[in-house]
Formats: C-alpha cells, sequence, structure tokens
C-alpha cells in the first residue's frame, strides 16, 4: 500500500472552531499582528510548535492515574527512571520540569566566563543559559547544513575538523562539554549521523571532555539513520537509540517532544560530582529528585511516551507525513529547506518573498497571511527572531524561515492538505504581500511580544 495512514484510531476529540477571514483580520490586528499573541480558540490549525503539543495515547492517560504523588521514593520515578535508562543508560537521570531547566541547572555547574561549549547549532534556550553564565555558545554544523536547498542525508553533522580545530584553539581546560542536538532544531530538523556521532565521541575521548546531547527528537533523528545511514536498515530503532546514547556521558531532554507529553524533561549523566551538585541546584529550583517539579502522573505519562515514540510503526508515519506535507509544497513550487526535516518542514521565506527586504521581515509577512488566509498559525524563525543585537541595532538574520512544526499524533492528512491548499494558493498571489515593521519590541526575545504593523 502507497498510502500512509495514521497508525491509530482516535478516541477523544478537541473541537476546531472555524473563523473566516474578517474574524480573523479583527483578531490579528487585536494581537497586533504576532501570532505568538493570538487566543489558540481563534487558530485553525497550530503549527507553532511540536512542543508540549502531543497527543497522548489512552495508554498514557490510564498511566496518569497510575501516578503515586508521594514527594520522595514515589514508584512514578522508578518507572521513569527505568523506561529512561532502558534507551539511554546513565547512571543519573534527574527529571525536571522542561528541556530549558535541565540546562539551566547543567550550564549552572559547568559554564560560566572563559567557558566554550560547542554544538552543531544550539536551541535559543540553551545558548541562552550558557550565555546567562558568561559561558559562549558555538555552532559548528557542517556547510551543507547552512544551505537550504541543498540535499544532503545528514546536514545536522557537527564539522569534525572545525571541532578539532576549535578544542586546539581554545584549549580543553576551556570546553567542559560538547555538544550534539538530535535532530538539529534551529538547522531545520536536520537528523545527525550515527557516524558523526561516533567520530565526535572519539575526539572527545582524545581530549577528554564529555560529549552531552540534546536529546529532544532522539527517536526521529534514530529513525533518519536507519532509513538513510547504511548498516542500519535492519536495526530496530531502540537498539540505533541505544548506540547513540553510547557514545555520550550525558543529556539534556525536552521530553515535550520525542516522550509524547505535554510537560517534562531530564537531565541524565554518568558524571558523580555534577550529578551531585546538579541535584542540589534541583532542590533549589525543581524540587526533590525523585519528581523534579513534576507530579508523579507527569512521569508515568514520560515512562509510557518513551515506550511509544520508537515503535517503528508510528515514526515511519511520523517522518512520512512530514515529508509529504514537504513534498507538496515544493511541488507548489515554494522554496522549503530540503530535504524535509523530522517535525517540520520549514519555508524558505526570502527565497519567496525577493520582493520584502530581511528587515522588512518576509517570515512575519508569510507567518501572518497565512493566518489570514486559512487560520493556520506558524513561526517566524528569522530575522523577527534573530535581528535585534544587544546593542540594540538590527542585522538580517543568516535565513528568514517560516517553520511549520507540526505536533504528534494530533492531525491528519486532511488537516495537512487544507495546509498545502493554503499555501498554494498565497503563492499564487505571492506579489501582493508586503513587508512589515516593528510599532514596539521589547530588550531580548522580542518574538514573543513584539507588535508589528504592515508597511504602507
Ligand atoms: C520548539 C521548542 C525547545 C527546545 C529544543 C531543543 C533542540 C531544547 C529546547 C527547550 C521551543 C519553542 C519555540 C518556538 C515556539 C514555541 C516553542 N523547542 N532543545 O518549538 O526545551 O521548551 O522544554 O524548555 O527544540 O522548538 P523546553
Amino acid at each position: 500500500m502507497k498510502t500512509i495512514i495514521e497508525p491509530f484510531k482516535i478516541k477523544s476529540v478537541e473541537p476546531i472552531t472555524m473563523t473566516n477571514r474578517v474574524e480573523r483580520e479583527r483578531f490579528l490586528r487585536k494581537a497586533n499582528y504576532n501570532l505568538f499573541k493570538l487566543d489558540s480558540e481563534h487558530v485553525i490549525i497550530d503549527l507553532l510548535t511540536d512542543s508540549g503539543t502531543s497527543s497522548m495515547s489512552a495508554k498514557q492517560w490510564a498511566a496518569i492515574m497510575q501516578g503515586d504523588e508521594s514527594y520522595a521514593g514515589s514508584p512514578s520515578f522508578h518507572r521513569f527512571q527505568k523506561a529512561v535508562q532502558h534507551l539511554m543508560p546513565f547512571k543519573h537521570i534527574i527529571p525536571t520540569h522542561q528541556g530549558r531547566a535541565a540546562e539551566k541547572i547543567l550550564f549552572s555547574i559547568i559554564g560560566g566566563k572563559g567557558k566554550y561549549i560547542p554544538n552543531n547549532t544550539h536551541f535559543d534556550t540553551t545558548r541562552a543559559n550558557i550565555e546567562f553564565t558568561g559561558a559562549i555558545g558555538v555552532d559548528l554544523v557542517i556547510e551543507e547544513g547552512k544551505n537550504p536547498a541543498l540535499e544532503h542525508p545528514f546536514k545536522g553533522n557537527i564539522n569534525l575538523e572545525r571541532l578539532k580545530a576549535f578544542i586546539e584553539e581554545k584549549g580543553v581546560e576551556n570546553i567542559p562539554v560538547v555538544m550534539l542536538t538530535v535532530t538539529n532544531n534551529s538547522g531545520g530538523g536536520q537528523p545527525v549521523s550515527m557516524a558523526n556521532i561516533r567520530a565526535t565521541k572519539e575526539i572527545c575521548k582524545q581530549y577528554g571532555i564529555p560529549l552531552f546531547i540534546d536529546a529532544c527528537r532522539f527517536a526521529e533523528n534514530a529513525y533518519f539513520i536507519k532509513i538513510r545511514e547504511e548498516g542500519y536498515a535492519h536495526v530496530s530503532i531502540e537498539n540505533i537509540v541505544k548506540e547513540m546514547f553510547s557514545y555520550a556521558d550525558g543529556c539534556t531532554m525536552s521530553a515535550k517532544k520525542d516522550a509524547l507529553v505535554n510537560i517534562g524533561g531530564w537531565l541524565a549523566m554518568n558524571h558523580e560530582e555534577w550529578a551531585q551538585h546538579a541535584r542540589n541546584l534541583l532542590i533549589l529550583t525543581e524540587g526533590f529528585p525523585t519528581y523534579g517539579g513534576l507530579a508523579g502522573r507527569d512521569l508515568e505519562a514520560m515512562a509510557v511516551g518513551l515506550e511509544e515514540v520508537v515503535q517503528e510503526d508510528y515514526l515511519h508515519y511520523r517522518i512520512t507525513s512530514t515529508q509529504y506535507l514537504g513534498n507538496h509544497l515544493l511541488k507548489a513550487g515554494i522554496p522549503i529547506v530540503r530535504p524535509a526535516g523530522g517535525h517540520a518542514i520549514y519555508i524558505d521565506a526570502r527565497a519567496m518573498l525577493p520582493h520584502i527586504k530581511p528587515l522588512e521581515y518576509p517570515g512575519q509577512s508569510l507567518a501572518v497571511e497565512m493566518y489570514l488566509h486559512a487560520g493556520i498559525r506558524a513561526c517566524e524563525i528569522g530575522t523577527v527572531m534573530f535581528g535585534l543585537q544587544p546593542d540594540g541595532t538590527e542585522k538580517e538574520a543568516a535565513m528568514d524561515l517560516v517553520r511549520l512544526a507540526i505536533p504528534r499524533r494530533v492531525y491528519t492528512q486532511s488537516h495537512i492538505d487544507y495546509v498545502i491548499e493554503a499555501l498554494t494558493e498565497i503563492n499564487e498571489r505571492k506579489h501582493e504581500l508586503g513587508g512589515m515593521k516593528i510599532t514596539w519590541q521589547p530588550p531580548q526575545l522580542r518574538h514573543f511580544t513584539a507588535d508589528f504593523d504592515f508597511i504602507g
């Protein structure tokens, strides 16, 4: 069969409120053309993020009822720990309420002025938590990873030569860890190959530097290894995941992605002293080490989510349905980051709307039109998000993208067909889209709260 079906039936549904363009114009004007400021009830298809937006399974909801809410020593913690260690056999598993809490704790311990943390590409919260300690985050993704139109099976790979040169230049003592983000979200949801993880570990071993994985989308990355890397076609996803993590000394995790839950995360590692320190900080900011800012029921939901996310039928559907969206957009002549990512399609708004200058935010203009035209909410990842410099000046970002992030197990193929139709129609009259300006902005992370208006 060629038709890829959702490998689940729907037991419980949430209504979508249908709106028309006139209503949406009113809602968006009220939100000052910032999609983060819309009420989600006024959105028809919400592709703002794949984070915390998954549908949980009947088995996860059943597990929630098993949650033991004891302050200390809850059996839910032990079930959670066992599920994590089954895939990622680290000695210390420290639950946190989400990914950035794990990052905050890790970098409070190992960051600080004069330190450098290399990665393929740091996600914003990772970079922000590194910089908050005075350390510097460095992106060393391969050159192919920076060219949106170029096809390459593992565009998330780190540049091994540059990593080595970087360690030599800055000195081993100034690099507490090397990181790899799987898949590479900021680089288009692109995977890292097993060969690259293995070679990164070799370099780290040579210099005695621990390797940490930003594991948010580990299962999607494993599936790409299975279908694209020689020698893995017949290896189970579980075994691919185990091999990926066998090269690492620790990980940070936002369970809001590939643990199929709405809230949760963890920090894991083998290092005894760091773990001791991390648990002390956890108690200070998140909670006792057997719940870490979560309820017992959340730990149960993560344990089941980890079993479900490595199932091949699920991953086949997940990756293929994202590709389905990408292929149809390409067919309609819409430029996207190629190949399709695991969790999202990234439209190259700068290439699609060359008549809008980067400082007039082509990505924001497209995202706004997607909402006005069809009630679809996407996220600008470009000059709005990255253009504001620390000295208050503005500079165009490396790319102006619009990310269509696909929540897990939420939308069906007809929802995706609706998105394709909307974008095809917008593309046919793209010359009508104009630039935008910012009328108010905060000093940092402006994309969340800035106000916009049309130019002219
Ligand atoms: C996303 C969300 C979170 C994330 C990540 C990687 C590779 C760590 C984290 C932090 C954030 C987001 C962005 C735009 C709109 C809404 C939400 N990524 N590492 O959608 O994890 O959020 O749990 O603290 O992608 O990509 P957490």
